[in-house]
């Protein structure tokens, strides 16, 4: 191992490293605990936040909470703390799976080897010496032989280029960028644009006891009910008992998780037939069952709701009825149906959203037909004229996904390629890990990586098993750079693109294919065929003697 003498480990703000690490959240933690506590590195994590947490960190907003079940959706990496940490509900709340990650960071101390409230400015290459120098916006330089990038799939808050938007004379926040002050809806006139899970979720705190809640709505989502619940009696006990055997089993499953709480429970849907193998009946009924359970198991109820147009447009015909069941006036009911076929959009988990548009301080506004032309000192102008005059603004717009944070950077490989440019048509990776031309810079939950569509926890902490391997496997034979080949990742971007057309996921518009930022290009952005794959893929490489990579021989591509 080449191990760089550090004049920063511990307390100061600069120096070199074996490894840097960008992002605190749960990948830059398990990232960071592996390196260190495991193979002995010297590691620094930079962190633009003041404490760590990543999404969990910025996404604090009224109602945030994750849709992955709170017993799932937590660290593997050392046994002493799944079992220590209790949770107390079935999908948990922001707040709480903050307070899990500051949990974590003190019983692994992990603290001490991070940089809080530090932002990346650049990070570039050195091609005489096959080595990173990271710069802050606050002008400190790490330098490191290999980088890994942990800044998160959906962390770049997008706030519409609308005209005026400076005017607005009230308070305006993002949820991807919610403040830690407390912000009282009480009597307050809110207008709210935005109707993905952010928005799904902030609505439901919104019109509690807002004057006026005005919902703008560009597209219908597919949302489907969570049936969030304090834990049982034992479950969690249960759980806990059988985390080896049960982690395994849920790596097992398309999206590393299982869609019943309870191990014991009775299964809840076929999950291995297809819409068509069962009558209107019984289609109804099993349909009827995930939709009491809650939880995703809805959308794997049969194996073709997310790969066929016919299949996904019976799933969508059946969440039409259930918002024809809960919503009274029958003209926003039309609004709520979604158009899109579902699961093109992620489907969304909510608690009793569409009932919200019964309340009299609740309004649906159609933005797709009547959209917003201008924000005005008082509110927002909509195309016909409509002026809608509000003392809160809410961005619930989303993000620029899985390219955002790192583009944003000024990243510099090889020869002087910038990331930015060389992604100007589409991100292109190998193995949704690593990019051509960007020798030892290692990406989690990047482009071309199952990330997002499976449980995050999960995948983030299979690549950093397999960025750690990679990088002891090098350091062991002396090689100081891997690379991608043009080749291979050509091949594998080609793959994602061929897996995902496949699917329904290209049928419609979504973040997962970048059309919600106007400009970007469109490109399926995720490895579509499920974790278990990708992981089986990407060790493959590994076993390989990892095929497909230049391995310090990066000068001859010259
Ligand atoms: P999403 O799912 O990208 O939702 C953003 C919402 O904002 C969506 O309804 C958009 O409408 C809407 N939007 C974006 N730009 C505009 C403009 N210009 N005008 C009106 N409406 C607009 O982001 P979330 O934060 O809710 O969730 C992101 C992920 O985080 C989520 O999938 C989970 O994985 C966790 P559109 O649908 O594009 O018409």
């Amino acid at each position: 191992m080449d191990m760089v003498s550090s004049e920063a480990a511990g307390s100061a703000r600069t120096g070199e490293f074996d490894v840097v690490v960008i992002g605190a959240g749960f990948a830059g933690l398990a990232a960071l605990h592996r390196l260190r506590e495991r193979m002995g590195y010297s590691v620094r994590v930079i962190e633009a936040g003041t404490q760590a947490g990543g999404t969990w960190y910025w996404n604090r907003y009224p109602g945030a909470r994750c849709d992955v079940e709170s017993l799932q959706y937590s660290l593997a990496i050392d046994d002493a703390i799944q079992q220590e940490w209790s949770w107390t509900e079935r999908f948990a709340t922001q707040s709480e799976i903050l307070e899990y990650t500051q949990f974590v960071v003190d019983r692994l101390d992990l603290a001490k080897d991070i940089d809080f409230q530090t932002r990346v400015s650049s990070a570039v290459y050195d091609d005489d010496t096959d080595s990173w120098t990271v710069t802050t916006e606050g002008g400190e330089t790490y330098s490191c032989r290999w980088l890994i990038m942990a800044a998160g799939p959906l962390s770049t808050p997008n706030i519409p280029d609308f005209p005026g938007i400076g005017d607005f004379k009230g308070e305006t926040y993002h949820t991807g960028m919610w403040p830690k002050h407390a912000v009282s809806f009480a009597g307050t006139r809110v207008a709210q644009i935005g109707t993905g899970s952010s928005g799904v979720q902030i609505a439901q705190e919104i019109s509690k006891d807002a004057a006026k809640h005005y919902v703008l709505q560009r597209t219908a989502h597919h949302i489907i009910p969570a049936r969030n619940r304090p834990l049982l009696e034992g479950e969690q006990e249960e759980i806990k008992a059988r985390y080896p055997e049960l982690r395994q089993f849920w790596q097992t499953l398309i999206g590393a998780t299982f869609y019943q709480s309870l191990p014991s429970d009775p299964p809840l849907v076929p999950g291995n037939k297809s819409i068509f193998d069962v009558t209107p009946e019984e289609r109804k009924e099993i349909f009827d069952n995930a939709w009491a359970y809650g939880g995703y198991g809805f959308q794997r109820a049969f194996t073709d709701t997310l790969k066929t147009i016919e299949a996904s447009t019976i799933a969508g015909d059946y969440i039409a009825d259930r918002i024809r069941d809960a919503v009274k006036d029958l003209a926003v009911v039309e609004k709520l149906i979604s158009s899109q076929y579902f699961g093109t959009k992620r489907v969304i988990l909510d608690t009793n959203y569409y009932e919200i548009f019964n309340q009299d301080n609740v309004e649906l506004v159609d933005v797709k037909s009547n959209p917003i032309v201008r924000i005005t000192e008082k509110g927002l102008r909509l195309e016909s004229g409509r002026e809608i005059e509000v003392d809160m603004i809410v961005f619930a717009t989303g993000f620029d996904a899985m390219t955002g944070s790192l583009t944003r950077m000024d990243i510099t490989g090889r020869g002087g390629k910038v990331l930015r440019d060389a992604w100007k048509d589409g991100p292109a990776s190998y193995l949704g890990i690593m990019v051509a031309e960007f020798p030892g810079m290692f990406i989690i939950g990047g482009p071309q990586s199952c990330s997002a569509l499976a449980n995050v926890i999960t995948a983030n902490e299979q690549q950093v098993d397999w960025i750690c391997e990679a990088i002891s496997w090098l350091d062991e034979r002396g090689y100081t750079s891997i690379e991608p080949t043009p080749e291979a990742q050509e091949a594998w971007v080609n793959r994602c693109n061929e897996l995902a057309d496949a699917t329904i996921y290209t049928k419609g518009d979504s973040w997962y294919l970048g059309s919600n930022i106007p400009g970007k290009p469109r490109r399926f952005l995720l490895y579509v065929a499920g974790y278990p794959g990708y992981k089986s893929e990407t060790e493959e490489v590994a076993d390989k003697g990892y095929e497909g990579f230049v391995l310090d021989k990066a000068k001859e591509l010259n």
